[in-house]
């Protein structure tokens, strides 16, 4: 047996019934197989059995008063996976699917998709249990200043920088950094996707979708084409999903999908214009059903399905994990689509993955895709450090640089590994060598 598949199920059993975690450990172990082989000082050093196991992992519990009175209590988390080149830096989830197999996939990923980003930032992750969907503001708050008295031990800005995810916007940031600010006496970068009065970074919340935009770009200017005239199918419907609407609608594409675990909106004439307006509003302000937007423009609305038995030239999943399953994956294949760009975290399974690998159509790996939303994270970071904010233009400038140039490191290791154009190869190698050379310089710890 090989080193790595040896390694793999040593973290299965050593982690049971965490299948998310099993699986993103099993992707990217898979991957190093070239990478160890040209260099056994990985294996001698125990570096990859290091890095699969968190540094440390925080599980605490989260009593809060809902608006009846009574007593609720939630589950809360922060994995803190890797410091070896920064900070430990990712977002916290709140949903009701959350629990420590998807804390714990989240916080692996990010340990090399932070790599990848160019910036000095480690790789963690945390959320609960808690879902904000259906909460009064008052509860939110209650919860998010219950959520922070555990968890302002463990972070601090030069620590742990948290931001937000999935059921975290906002809101939910500024009630916790109100906490922290208040328990700490400290006003510092402790979060970010602050606000834009209170230490925020223009550019960040517009970030993740633009950059997976960007990405996209490159990627089809290295195979002579591009975004323009590409018919595109988005699924979730929230920040990535709205701004990466507004920058492929900027680039000439036609984002035909949008929709929520509820069911997808169809327009064949592209979502843009007063169309996209209405859903940005949707989402910032009034946080209503995708199928809103359908009823509003008279629009199809498909219920209960996803948007990959849609006919498209570029499918963009924005969501959650695994929302690409390997049937999905060959509709899409079989109805001519030639790119996949993942914009959420994992969207698609190993079956999924190995269905597009197979056909070869391009396939830009979350790590790489979706990397823009933690690097304006850490351009935040830098700014509050100096106390200074740049323009919006600045931050886009950069970002647009940093997109780029991740392609370039993927694409790059990708050839020096003899797995040319294998982008998911190369996003983890690039990644993962840089953060295994800083754990060799420092010593076994
Ligand atoms: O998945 C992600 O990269 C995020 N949720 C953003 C993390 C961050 O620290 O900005």
């Amino acid at each position: 047996m090989s080193y790595v598949s040896d390694l793999l199920e040593r973290v299965i059993k050593r982690n049971p019934n965490e299948g998310e975690f099993h699986q993103a450990v099993s992707e990217v172990l898979e991957t190093l197989e070239p990478v160890v082989k040209r260099h056994p000082e990985y294996i001698e050093s125990g570096v990859l059995e290091r890095m699969v196991e968190p540094e440390r992992q925080i599980i605490f519990r989260v009593p809060w008063v809902d608006d009846q009175g009574k007593v609720q209590v939630n589950r809360g988390f922060r994995v803190q996976f890797n410091s070896a080149i920064g900070p430990y830096k990712g977002g916290l989830r709140f949903h009701p699917s959350v629990n420590a197999s998807i804390i714990k996939f989240l916080g692996f990923e990010q340990i090399f998709k932070n790599s990848l980003t160019g910036l000095p930032i480690g790789g963690g992750k945390g959320g609960s249990d808690f879902d904000p969907r259906g909460k009064s503001n008052g509860e939110v708050m209650r919860f998010c200043q219950s959520f922070m008295t555990e968890l302002f031990r463990h972070i601090g800005p030069d620590t742990d920088v948290p931001a937000g995810d999935i059921g975290v916007g906002a809101r939910e940031i500024g009630y916790m950094y109100g906490q922290y600010k208040r328990i700490q006496n400290a006003y510092e970068g402790v979060f970010t996707g602050k606000g834009l009065t209170w230490g925020g970074s223009l550019g960040r919340t517009e970030a993740t979708g633009h950059g997976v935009a960007y990405f996209l770009e490159e990627m089809l200017k290295a195979q002579g084409q591009s975004v323009e005239g590409k018919t595109v199918t988005v699924s979730g419907y929230g920040n990535v999903g709205t701004y990466l609407i507004e920058k492929i609608n900027e680039m000439g594409g036609k984002v035909v999908t949008i929709g929520d675990e509820f069911g997808y909106v169809y327009d064949p004439d592209g979502i843009r214009g007063d169309k996209l307006d209405f859903l940005m509003d949707l989402w910032c302000i009034h946080r209503k059903p995708a199928r809103t937007l359908a009823d509003e423009f008279g629009l199809k609305w498909v219920e209960g399905k996803r948007p990959w038995e849609v006919p498209c030239d570029i499918a963009i999943p924005t969501a959650t994990q695994n929302e690409i399953d390997e049937t999905s994956a060959h509709q899409l294949v079989k109805n001519g689509c030639m790119c996949v760009a993942e914009a959420a975290n994992m969207p698609s399974t190993a079956g999924a993955i190995k269905v597009f690998q197979d056909s070869k159509i391009l396939f830009a790996p979350a790590k790489a895709a979706n990397a823009g939303g933690v690097a304006v994270s850490a351009l935040e970071m830098s700014q509050n450090s100096m106390r200074y904010s740049w323009s919006f233009e600045e931050v886009d400038k950069k970002l647009k640089s940093i997109m780029t140039n991740i392609y370039r490191k993927a694409s790059e290791a990708a050839n020096e590994y003899g797995v040319e154009g294998n982008l998911l190869a190369g996003a983890n190698i690039a990644g993962f060598v840089k953060v295994a050379d800083a754990m060799l310089a420092q010593g076994v710890v």
